[in-house]
């Protein structure tokens, strides 16, 4: 039985069963009181010196936090217990003892993170796991029920999708190669087969400064049609995005509550999203007296002051070529600029989705991967799909944590994922 099954009216008398760990523990005069935890929440347990035999009384004396236990005893209702229910124990096994737990509370983050592998067991990670499970099925289900196919690109690669400079190298028996950006060049292939697919990946990004929305390890759910242009691209972005707050605001509302997160803006989430190009921003930016000029990429400060002019997701359109990746189709009507969409949470989170049409002119494509500097024979497997029966084409990349930061309200992306990965910090 789970701890949330006896947190009612109905399981007040019933007899119960119930596993877990402890997740506090008092003792005053002759009675032992218990917090247990469990996956789906908490309820406390009173251990009575007068009700149990000596073998329960001692293992609750001896208990300690974390303790792994079963307990066996009679729900009874408590106003005054933390969750309003209480097991009136006559039964307590200790399964594994714990040591004394070294997370007492008020400790620092780089202690938390040290170790990770303890506190993922606090409530606050547990409630954003959850939460993250939910837009991870609302994605799924999004994809599922719109008619793409789930695919299963590489993550060991012989071609960079994004900026060299965030390129993890590895060895491959011998051989240069790279942990996987994106999965896009790989999808981009796909669709000749399947027209429309997914996937969901870790991406690899070797990011050298310390960001609170960047990990060198994260989730990237990625989509890539065949057919599709910028607006039914950015179409499909929306729904997604939309699909994915919905599901969390149905399914883990009591997760958010816990978390303090105001719903305002998540129930505001519905499109159709703004949109407005990357020249509008400019002007809003130096309107506000921001040191920005036409050309220069838009980084978290300037992203964040955006956010502020709307109250639910909006697109950033039409960016200067030169910000962008090679594989990004130049606009037919101002070649300065290429058919590319990022899409901002609001609050001031920033960028969560960045997607494109994809150049698919087999000379315009060779000069632009030489433009940027990089090697055409790495790439001429992905020359190959231009000169086979190219088709105009577009897709997105999501991150996962990035998402779930927004959702959840974190002021940290290392809380989105259980082990957070950064430089210079690799355990647990
Ligand atoms: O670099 S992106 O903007 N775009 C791509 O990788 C495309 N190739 C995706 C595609 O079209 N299939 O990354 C996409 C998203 C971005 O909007 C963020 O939400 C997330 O991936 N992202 C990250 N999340 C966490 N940490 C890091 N370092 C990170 N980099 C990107």
């Amino acid at each position: 039985m789970l701890i949330k099954e006896t947190l009612k009216d109905e399981a007040v008398g019933l007899t119960v069963k119930l596993k877990g760990w402890v997740y506090r523990k008092r003792v005053v005069g002759g009675k032992v009181f218990i917090v247990l935890r469990d996956s789906s929440g908490i309820i406390q347990c009173v251990i009575d010196r007068g009700n149990v035999d000596s073998k329960t009384w001692i293992n609750a004396e001896k208990i300690t936090r974390e303790s792994s236990c079963i307990v066996e005893g009679v729900v009874r209702k408590e106003p005054r217990a933390p969750t309003g229910y209480e097991v009136h124990v006559f039964k307590l096994k200790i399964v594994g003892l714990s040591d004394w737990f070294p997370i007492r509370g008020g400790e620092g983050v780089d202690y938390l993170l040290d170790n990770r592998h303890l506190w993922l067991r606090s409530r606050k990670l547990q409630a954003i796991m959850k939460i993250k499970h939910a837009v991870l099925q609302a994605g799924r289900e999004y994809f599922n029920k719109n008619g793409w196919w789930e695919v299963t690109p590489p993550i060991i690669t012989g071609s960079a999708c994004e900026s060299g400079a965030t390129q993890f190298e590895i060895n491959y028996f011998g051989q240069k190669a790279y942990l996987s950006q994106s999965a896009q060049l790989y999808l981009e292939s796909l669709i000749y087969v399947l027209d429309k697919v997914w996937s969901l990946t870790p991406s690899f990004r070797a990011e050298k400064s310390r960001t609170r929305r960047h990990l060198a390890e994260y989730w990237h759910l990625e989509a890539e049609a065949a057919w599709y242009g910028m607006e039914d691209m950015v179409k499909i972005t929306e729904e997604l995005v939309s699909y994915i707050v919905r599901k969390v605001l149905d399914e883990r509302i009591e997760e958010l509550e816990f978390l303090k997160r105001n719903v305002k803006f998540l129930e505001n989430a519905k499109p159709p999203y703004p949109r407005i190009r990357y020249d509008d921003a400019i002007e809003i930016l130096q309107k506000k007296g921001v040191d920005v000029k036409w050309g220069d990429d838009l980084g978290a400060d300037e992203e964040r002051i955006l956010t502020q002019e709307f109250d639910k997701p909006f697109f950033i359109t039409h960016f200067p070529r030169q910000i962008k990746a090679f594989y990004m189709k130049l606009d037919p009507e101002d070649p300065r600029f290429v058919l590319g969409f990022d899409l901002l949470a609001p609050e001031g989170y920033g960028e969560i989705v960045g997607g494109s049409v994809r150049e698919n002119d087999y000379n315009t494509l060779l000069k632009r991967i030489s433009e940027f500097g990089l090697n055409p024979e790495e790439y001429k497997w992905y020359l190959d799909l231009r000169k086979y029966g190219s088709v105009p084409h577009s897709g997105f990349g999501l991150g996962i944590e990035r998402t779930v930061m927004w959702v959840a309200g974190l002021d940290h992306i290392r809380d989105a994922i259980p082990f957070p990965r950064f430089r210079e910090r690799l355990r647990p």
